[in-house]
């Protein structure tokens, strides 16, 4: 008998051992408590959200594998066994030669800003990153954008459009002369784009012009993994290779990376800084005594270390990739299909609504985004994220927002932790939204701290 249905199915490649129930809460109560947290969603208490789509950092589920390695955790101050098994598995599967633990990404991202820049340096990267453009520019450097204007323009179909634009960063070095560059960012795949790849062809690029001015090459491999995947789908020559295979000569094209674990790697803490120089990897290791721990933990216990090494032979298997990367397609497609303006190609961890088209009537100055992140909530118990104008923060020099292109909000899919019915449910709550668009109104900021503002401040109604 032929089959009915319209496509094959397919369904999470895992079954579910342990379960945290949800709270479901009244459009009034939702209403009190996005007003006690400034419309912030981030001031949220996490008990009174239902679907948690804030981020995909930390928030993954573990597995059982790596829940059994948690139990091996090797408590020494100095020398854990745990240690020495990430150092084999970061070798082995990113290929480069020394390793120091962090906490987590942004731990990484001050280690390695610190021992690189120098005063009133230039950072060229493919979009800034919120926690890593602020560690560049703590340590005195200045983040110039040298991506290419594809991933400025939320509805540009362009397979890469994280890809760095070679043109912009020949001029950047023709501008102020490669000595002024302390090394150069590649971010793959691009988190404040969408989640848009950057492509093979591309990196070899960044790196033979890095390494004809001698600039260093440091990638933020945080979701690397994903943008591996994407080029297996999407790039000539790769459909044959496996994600771990393209994953590795990917990385092969940097001389560093920078890791938030609580992303590609499957669990709750965790990051690294990875490089293949000894003198550099030297001062990092001085440098994470200061701020981490002993540079055989950095900040982390034992056991988080085993789950991070476990955790990568796990995220890296084809099936596993590919699922997660296809549990966000599978959102995107809902939305669009219901005429949502998203942001598209749709990303590897998340699906990012088009603030400025959902809210057209709501001027940026008004944070469209960030008020659609609180309606949304509002409206279901659904949590997203602004990335926006609120994210962009303030240029460090004139004091002036930045108004960036994109205004966005980031519906993020942790891994292994939803189902495809929660997306089904979110997906409808946008559109519920939608519906109503033309009678919301903006916000006002009242509370604005120093750095990253995004996570504290705080809004009124208008
Ligand atoms: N990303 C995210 O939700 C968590 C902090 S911002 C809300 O997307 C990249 C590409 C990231 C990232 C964190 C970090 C910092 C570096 N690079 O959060 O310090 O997406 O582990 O990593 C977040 P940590």
């Amino acid at each position: 008998m032929e089959n009915q249905t319209k496509h094959k199915p397919w369904a999470e490649p895992y079954k579910i051992k342990m379960v945290e129930p949800l709270k479901m809460t009244t459009r009034e109560y939702r209403e009190e408590k996005i007003k006690e947290a400034g419309y912030n969603t981030f001031l949220l208490r996490s008990e009174d959200v239902y679907i948690d789509l804030l981020t995909d950092s930390g928030t993954n589920a573990m597995s059982d594998y790596q829940w059994a390695g948690i139990m091996l955790g090797d408590e020494a101050y100095a020398g854990s066994k745990n240690y020495y098994y990430l150092e084999d598995n970061v070798r082995k599967y990113y290929g480069y030669k020394y390793l120091v633990p962090t906490h987590q990404g942004r731990g990484a991202e001050n280690l390695l800003s610190q021992c690189l820049i120098k005063k009133d340096q230039y950072v060229p990267g493919n979009m800034y990153f919120t926690t890593t453009r602020l560690h560049q520019e703590l340590a005195g450097g200045n983040f110039v954008d040298v991506i290419i204007d594809e991933a400025h323009n939320p509805v540009s179909d362009h397979p890469f459009k994280g890809n760095v634009d070679i043109q912009k960063f020949q001029d950047l070095i023709n501008k102020v002369g490669a000595e002024k560059i302390a090394y150069i960012t590649v971010g793959a795949p691009v988190n404040m784009a969408g989640g848009q790849p950057v492509s093979m062809e591309n990196m070899k690029q960044v790196s033979e012009l890095a390494k004809k001015y001698g600039i260093k090459v440091v990638l933020d491999a945080t979701r690397n993994m994903e943008n591996a995947y994407f080029i297996q789908k999407r790039e000539a020559g790769y459909k044959n290779k496996t994600v771990a295979e393209i994953h590795k000569e990917f990385c092969s094209y940097s001389d560093a990376a920078t890791m938030s674990g609580k992303k590609d790697l499957l669990v709750n803490i965790g990051g690294f800084v990875a490089v293949n120089d000894w003198d550099l990897f030297e001062e990092l290791r001085n440098m994470v005594v200061v701020y981490e721990g002993l540079h055989t933990y950095g900040g982390l216990a034992g056991r988080d270390m085993e789950a991070m090494a476990r955790g990568i032979e796990e995220a890296i298997r084809d099936e596993n990739i590919s699922f997660r990367v296809e549990q966000v397609g599978y959102f995107g497609k809902l939305l669009k299909e219901a005429g949502i303006p998203i942001v598209e190609p749709v990303g590897g961890h998340a699906v990012f609504l088009d603030a400025k088209r959902f809210y057209e009537h709501i001027p940026q100055i008004e944070f469209p985004a960030q008020k659609l992140a609180a309606d949304l909530y509002v409206e279901s118990g659904v949590r997203a994220m602004e990335r926006g104008m609120v994210s962009a923060g303030r240029n460090k020099n004139t004091g002036d927002h930045y108004y960036p292109k994109l205004e966005l909000v980031r519906l993020t899919v942790p891994r292994r932790v939803y189902t495809q019915a929660h997306f089904d449910v979110a997906a409808y709550a946008v559109n519920e939204l939608y519906e109503k668009r033309h009678t919301a109104k903006g916000l006002k900021m009242i509370y604005e701290p120093k750095y990253l503002r995004f996570f504290q401040a705080r809004f009124e109604a208008l």
